[in-house]
């Protein structure tokens, strides 16, 4: 069933539908808010997580927190198409017992780069906004995997240290916004917030922005260091890509056409460290968790979901399932997922007595299994590059350092160093999506069948792997064991071997 086979509403969901669409609002009041956030990166997550509970807080204690949307990628389609809604869309919860479709009002604008800059930098340099957040993903940050520092060997940085006034990239942007900012009148900054999947996300991106704006202006990089703020944040929420079915739905539900809605599952989180000199939403009425310390948050969640959505992500697209729910639903597979997070990861993890890890640990296991939300697995393995650090390599490191045994972790490792290949075990072919791509392909090809080679080829690749762990003795033998187990029994072999 797709858009183009089912007949639509004739009408397009806007400000003016509102009033029939009561049923649909988490309420009836409303008053449309000025705009006091600047969102970069306005893909599904964000709309489902930060614009919902802004809205939320935004009902609860006022405020003029409205969001500008900004797509980095130079996506004026997506731009066109929220904006053709006056930046409405539905958010289509789905659960085991159902979907709740809900209509967004908290997205004022959305603006693209690079053909709207010059708006942009005009709503960058407005005092009211006070909060620059973000949702870029880990590649979006243009990090020295190495360094921590802005990576100088990225073109587009070359190109916005070249031209800072006419800057494409995040830590560009931020720099050029925040030196119009000291310059201004009142001179005052905006909070940085990242609200991506990186450990200590916050320093991270002040620390990438910082080395920036030092290649540029000591004083400016001084003045950021000093005076800006970039809170840590820990966010949740299982956020598929939306597909023709879902906008059909969502119009079936609506009586209105939605060219944008965003399918997600019930469940969210989102904790924040409570550093806004500027002033914020209140989050904290509408169930974010405002904390001193985000980290043991971070860290669970990082290792505990995303490290294992990328285990299930990559064995599954060797093995053949589709999607998550399909993969866990296979007990061997959910056997080593359930073992791993136990076993492997949960004893890595400093939490505080009250936090349940094994009650965690089932709940995610409950929420991959929600049937209802089709959640892709090739959608999950892409930028492996990116994601294998903070999501698994760095659990393996501190399972190493700890002496303990790290062999399905290692199994992960061995399934994405396996993927690169490019196809699955019954010879489906797929695409490889990373920003490395081109470089991993390459590396995966030349070594042929040799799993030796392939492991000594990947390993060498130090945007990804570290060379204190490229060179490990036992690391490299447990992952060569698991490789030639892929190569020999398939995903679906290695798995039930592998327990
Ligand atoms: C997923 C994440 O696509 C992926 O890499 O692991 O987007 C995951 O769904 C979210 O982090 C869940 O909060």
């Amino acid at each position: 069933m797709t858009a183009a086979t089912v007949a639509l509403p004739p009408n397009r969901l806007s400000r003016d539908a509102l009033p029939t669409l009561q049923a649909h609002l988490l309420s009836p009041q409303w008053r449309e808010p000025r705009i006091g956030i600047v969102h970069l990166g306005i893909g599904n997550f964000h709309r489902a997580h930060q614009a919902l509970y802004t809205e939320e807080a935004m009902l609860a204690a006022g405020g003029d927190w409205g969001i500008c949307g900004v797509t980095l990628q130079g996506n004026v389609g997506k731009r066109n198409a929220l904006m053709e809604q006056q930046g409405l869309y539905s958010l289509v919860e789905r659960g085991p017992d159902g979907a709740k479709v809900t209509v967004i009002r908290a997205l004022r604008e959305v603006l693209a780069m690079p053909a709207d800059a010059a708006a942009i930098f005009a709503r960058l340099a407005d005092p009211l906004v006070r909060i620059v957040s973000l949702t870029v993903t880990e590649k979006g940050y243009c990090r020295d995997a190495k360094t921590g520092e802005v990576d100088l060997d990225d073109p587009a940085i070359a190109h916005d240290l070249a031209a800072p006034l006419a800057p494409r990239t995040v830590p560009g942007i931020l720099v050029a916004a925040l030196r119009a900012r000291r310059d201004a009148a009142n001179g005052q900054p905006f909070t940085v917030l990242s609200c991506d999947n990186l450990a200590h996300n916050g320093a991270a991106l002040r620390q990438v922005v910082c080395s920036f704006a030092r290649r540029l202006d000591a004083a400016l990089a001084d003045w950021i260091a000093a005076e800006v703020a970039f809170p840590s944040t820990m966010v949740d929420r299982i956020v598929p890509a939306t597909t023709d079915a879902e906008c059909v739905s969502a119009a079936e539900q609506l009586g209105y056409r939605d060219a944008v809605p965003v399918p997600c599952e019930p469940f969210r989180q989102w904790v924040i460290e409570d550093r806004f000199p500027q002033g914020r939403p209140a989050w904290d009425a509408v169930g974010a968790q405002l904390v001193g310390d985000v980290m043991p948050f971070e860290l669970a969640k990082l290792r505990m979901l995303n490290g294992t959505h990328s285990t299930l992500a990559y064995l599954s697209m060797l093995g053949g399932f589709d999607t998550i729910d399909a993969a866990i639903a296979e007990p061997a597979l959910r056997n080593l997922i359930h073992a791993m997070m136990t076993d492997e990861i949960a004893p890595t993890l400093s939490l505080p007595a009250s936090f349940d890890i094994a009650g965690y640990r089932d709940a995610l296991l409950a929420r991959y299994a929600n049937p209802a939300l089709k959640h892709r697995c090739a959608q999950i393995a892409m930028d492996g590059s990116q994601k294998l650090p903070p999501r698994l390599l760095a659990t393996i490191a501190a399972r190493i350092d700890a002496g303990r045994p790290y062999r399905r972790l290692a199994l992960a490792v061995a399934a994405w160093m396996t993927f690169l290949r490019g196809h699955a075990d019954d010879g489906t072919r797929y695409e490889i999506n990373d920003p490395l791509a081109d470089k991993l392909k390459a590396l995966a090809a030349s070594a042929q069948r040799d799993t030796v080679a392939l492991m000594n080829a990947l390993l060498g690749v130090r945007e990804v792997f570290d060379a204190k762990l490229a060179a490990h003795a036992a690391f490299r033998t447990t992952l060569d064991d698991a490789l030639r187990l892929l190569q020999q029994q398939g995903a679906r072999g290695a798995i039930a071997a592998w327990q």
